[in-house]
């Protein structure tokens, strides 16, 4: 049976097994493998109806435009603010995300996040691995209680509220700011994100990206969390303002960041690295076996949805 042609944007090499059963089951046209995307796109472009890109690879309209037969977009991972939906939809061209499956492991992670920056593991860990246990106490500050304390989350989705869930067994207080008030939660909304941060000992990043949350957490934000507060973010770099972010931090307005993501991955400030309240990861939320695969599954099913049905399993909202 020949098989379907499809275009990858670039190598999926963070999941377990979506390069190797993609070439499986498909004919792939390998974009990244082309020097000159632009003329590989005009030779080979025309015909393919199906692309598989990812949360950070993303598909802008340039792509979708040199794509005239595209009927279908299957993305692994959750957030698609890189992907040009709008492009998308005048085309008729349907969207796939994979919602769900991350959401426990991101959750678990912005919980690692408060707990590292509270609790001063990173720094901890570095002095053991330099050979300074001996100078521990008197040089490493002492952390901040985590159970019962206050918890602001800003954005309560299907990540947030997993976030909030988990405040029940640190015996927290949650409360959140969204676009709107939910009406499904037990938790209050906060309809000024400065308010919930002049009240919150911890305030957790779980809001979409993209223009409309850019900038989101500001400097006010910021200075209102103030210096015992704990910032922690597991949604995208661009939601909280870098620079706000490392003054505040450097003149001691703020007590401690705790990221998973950056405003221009894959650069962090200077000013971030050295500091010693901050705990720094490389996008990792979702990074676990487990997660991944299931990122992978749910991305392929989609794929072979579109071929077989003509519609998609999880299409973007
Ligand atoms: C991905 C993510 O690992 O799903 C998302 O939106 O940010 C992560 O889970 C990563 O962006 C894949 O490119």
């Amino acid at each position: 049976m020949t098989k379907q042609r499809i275009l990858q944007v670039g190598s999926l090499s963070g999941s377990p097994s979506a390069n190797q059963r993609l070439a499986d089951g498909y004919d792939v046209f390998e974009l990244w493998k082309h020097g000159d995307r632009k003329a590989a796109l005009a030779e080979y472009g025309a015909g393919i109806t199906a692309m598989v890109t990812s949360a950070s690879m993303g598909a802008d309209a340039a792509l979708i435009a040199a794509l005239p037969d595209l009927k279908a977009i299957c993305s692994w991972g959750v957030g698609y603010e890189t992907i040009d939906v709008q492009a998308a939809r005048q085309r008729g061209v349907m969207v796939s995300n994979t919602p769900d499956v991350l959401t426990d492991c991101v959750a678990d992670l912005a919980w690692g996040l408060m707990i590292a920056g509270a609790r001063r593991m990173s720094l901890g860990d570095r002095y053991v691995r330099a050979g300074r246990w001996g100078q521990v106490h008197g040089s490493i500050p002492l952390g901040t209680r985590v159970s019962g304390k206050k918890l602001g989350i800003v954005g309560l989705g299907r990540i947030g509220q997993a976030i909030a869930r988990r405040g029940d067994g640190f015996d927290m207080e949650v409360r959140y700011h969204n676009r709107r008030a939910r009406t499904d939660v037990p938790y209050t909304y906060e309809a000024s994100l400065v308010e919930l941060a002049r009240w919150a000992d911890f305030l957790v990043v779980a809001t979409v990206g993209g223009p409309e949350t850019r900038h989101l957490v500001n400097r006010e934000v910021l200075e209102a969390l103030g210096p015992k507060g704990i910032i922690v973010n597991i949604a995208r770099g661009p939601v909280i303002d870098e620079q706000a972010l490392a003054t505040a931090l450097e003149s001691g307005k703020l007590g401690c960041a705790a990221l998973d993501v950056f405003e221009h991955e894959p650069n962090v400030p200077d000013a971030l690295k050295t500091s010693d309240n901050t705990v720094l990861l490389p996008h990792i939320g979702s990074a676990t076996y487990e997660t991944r695969l299931a990122m992978e599954d749910l991305m392929l099913e989609n794929l072979q949805s579109y071929f077989q049905t003509g519609k998609l399993v999880t299409p973007v909202d």
